[in-house]
């Protein structure tokens, strides 16, 4: 029986990609978000190499959430949580609350609700492998970055806490903590400013969508007795959040 990988933010970016290349290498599918139309294109698009499912929710909403997973009969071999953006790009004194509140609702609290909703079947089952995309920002801070690090931040602290107290059930917790991939990520930070997103990748080659999806995939192939615990991932370009070698 093919194992079965429950993507969140399925619809763009790093979810996307991951779902791709895993239908194409036999996973079935369980695909996540919010944007129904591109959700009916996925399952068009995969559904010839493999079962996909599609389920529409905001991973804000406990109660959609917990509607949307008790839909489903089938308990993931595999959960990825990387839905989640950064909203905005500024001092904390001029932050937007609204800004702060979807950061920390999304990136942490949607990846708690989803966990909480998969986990017990996970620990009835025997075993399972969750893998929870941070970010280099849950590593370092940087300027102006203070509420979505944060955010990223807990993320890691969830990683080892989930490590920790999962262990005696023979579930693997994975972190994948990612620099910069050309995504709609920065589309979504700078709220929908084409020139101040472009930016984001110019001069540099960001890392791909596909080469973060490529490393999931290697994860979640490895051996039962072997979990990749945390990877910190960047473009060749990138030292740091801020160090980055344009002449390359
Ligand atoms: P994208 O913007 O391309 O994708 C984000 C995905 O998250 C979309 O599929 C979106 O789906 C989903 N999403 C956002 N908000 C919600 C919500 N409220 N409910 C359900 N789904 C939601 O960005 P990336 O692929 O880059 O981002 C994926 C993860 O990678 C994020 O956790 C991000 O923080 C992390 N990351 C990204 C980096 C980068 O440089 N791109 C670097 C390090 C980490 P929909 O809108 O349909 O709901
Ligand atoms: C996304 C990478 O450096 O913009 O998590 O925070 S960064």
């Amino acid at each position: 029986m093919a194992s079965t990988i429950l993507i969140t933010g399925a619809t763009s970016g790093i979810g996307l990609e991951t779902a791709r290349l895993l239908s194409k290498n036999g996973f079935d599918l369980i695909l996540c978000g919010r944007r129904e139309d591109r959700l009916i294109n996925l399952k068009k698009e995969l559904g010839e190499f493999s079962k996909v499912t599609t389920l529409k929710f905001d991973v804000r909403d406990q109660q959609e959430v917990v509607q949307a997973l008790g839909s489903i009969d089938i308990t993931p071999d595999v959960l990825l949580n990387n839905a989640g953006n950064a909203h905005g790009l500024s001092a904390i004194q001029d932050g937007d609350t609204s800004d702060w509140d979807a950061m920390i609702d999304i990136n942490v609290k949607g990846l708690l609700y989803v966990s909480k909703a998969i986990i017990p079947s996970m620990i009835e089952k025997g075993g399972g492998h969750i893998i929870n995309i941070g970010s280099i920002a849950g590593k370092e801070v940087y300027p102006n970055g203070n509420v979505y690090c944060a955010s990223k931040y807990a993320v890691d602290a969830i990683s080892q806490g989930m490590r920790i107290d999962l262990n005696k059930n023979g579930i693997r917790v994975s972190s994948i903590n990612p620099g910069m991939v050309e995504t709609e990520f920065a589309k979504v930070r700078f709220k929908g400013d084409e020139e101040l997103a472009n930016n984001a990748y110019k001069g540099y080659q960001p890392l791909k969508p596909e080469d973060i999806a490529d490393i999931i995939h290697f994860i979640i192939t490895r051996p039962k007795h072997v979990n990749i615990a945390d990877l910190l991932v960047l473009p060749t370009a990138q030292a740091t959040t801020s160090v980055f070698n344009k002449n390359l």
